[in-house]
């Protein structure tokens, strides 16, 4: 199994994104996916959006972005490629979470990390008042991951340059891609997203 695992702040566009590589999974290579909801609520709405594209989805609630979800995170993605053994697993994490943190959780436990790819979110338009508020998550979101995708380009302000050049910063040697996950996305996002190592 390969890991794919999203994260990026509320409202970024990860469950836009997650769907279309899903469906590029199961339609154009013709490969098995699993896609696991991280959800902070009580209500699945992601769940129920991802399920009723007749995607295989499974919900997974906790209190909050502690040790005790990566937990669960765990258990979760050892029960799953233990009965389903699907070719990809999908990780919607929840908004508040560091994605190559809890790669490397996953790593200790269940799945070589060479195996996992972590994917941060970002939405474009946001970023500068994101940056004000919560400046340690965002940043901290985008360190620690292997690609970041920079959403929602198709309302972009005029600062959308300054924006991307402040994101590209922050990412160093980061492989940065900026789509509009609204429309459907151009195949060099899939190979990004689909290429290890
Ligand atoms: N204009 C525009 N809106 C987008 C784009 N991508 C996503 N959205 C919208 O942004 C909102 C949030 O998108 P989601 O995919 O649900 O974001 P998310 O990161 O999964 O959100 P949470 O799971 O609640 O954290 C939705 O209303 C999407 O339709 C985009 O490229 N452009
Ligand atoms: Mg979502």
């Amino acid at each position: 199994v390969k890991i794919l695992l999203f994260g990026g702040f509320l409202g970024s566009g990860k469950t836009t994104i997650i769907l279309q590589i899903a469906k590029q999974i199961t339609e154009v290579r013709a490969e098995t996916v699993v896609i696991i909801e991280n959800e902070i609520g009580e209500t699945g709405v992601d769940d129920q959006l991802l399920r009723g594209s007749g995607l295989q989805v499974r919900p997974l609630f906790g209190g909050c972005v502690c040790c005790q979800i990566t937990g669960d995170l765990i258990l979760s993605i050892q029960e799953i490629s233990e009965a389903l053994n699907p070719e990809w697993l999908i990780v919607e994490m929840t908004g508040l979470a560091i994605p190559g943190k809890t790669a490397e959780l996953i790593a200790e436990y269940v799945v070589d990390r060479s195996l996992m790819k972590t994917m941060t979110i970002v939405d474009g338009g946001r970023w500068p008042e994101l940056k004000c508020i919560v400046e340690p998550l965002i940043v901290g979101q985008i360190e620690k991951s292997d690609l970041v995708i920079v959403n929602k380009a198709d309302i972009a302000g005029s600062d959308q340059d300054e924006t991307i050049a402040d994101i590209q910063q922050q990412a160093g040697s980061i492989p940065l891609l900026v789509v509009a996950a609204i429309h459907e996305l151009p195949p060099a996002v899939f190979e990004e997203v689909f290429r290890f190592g």
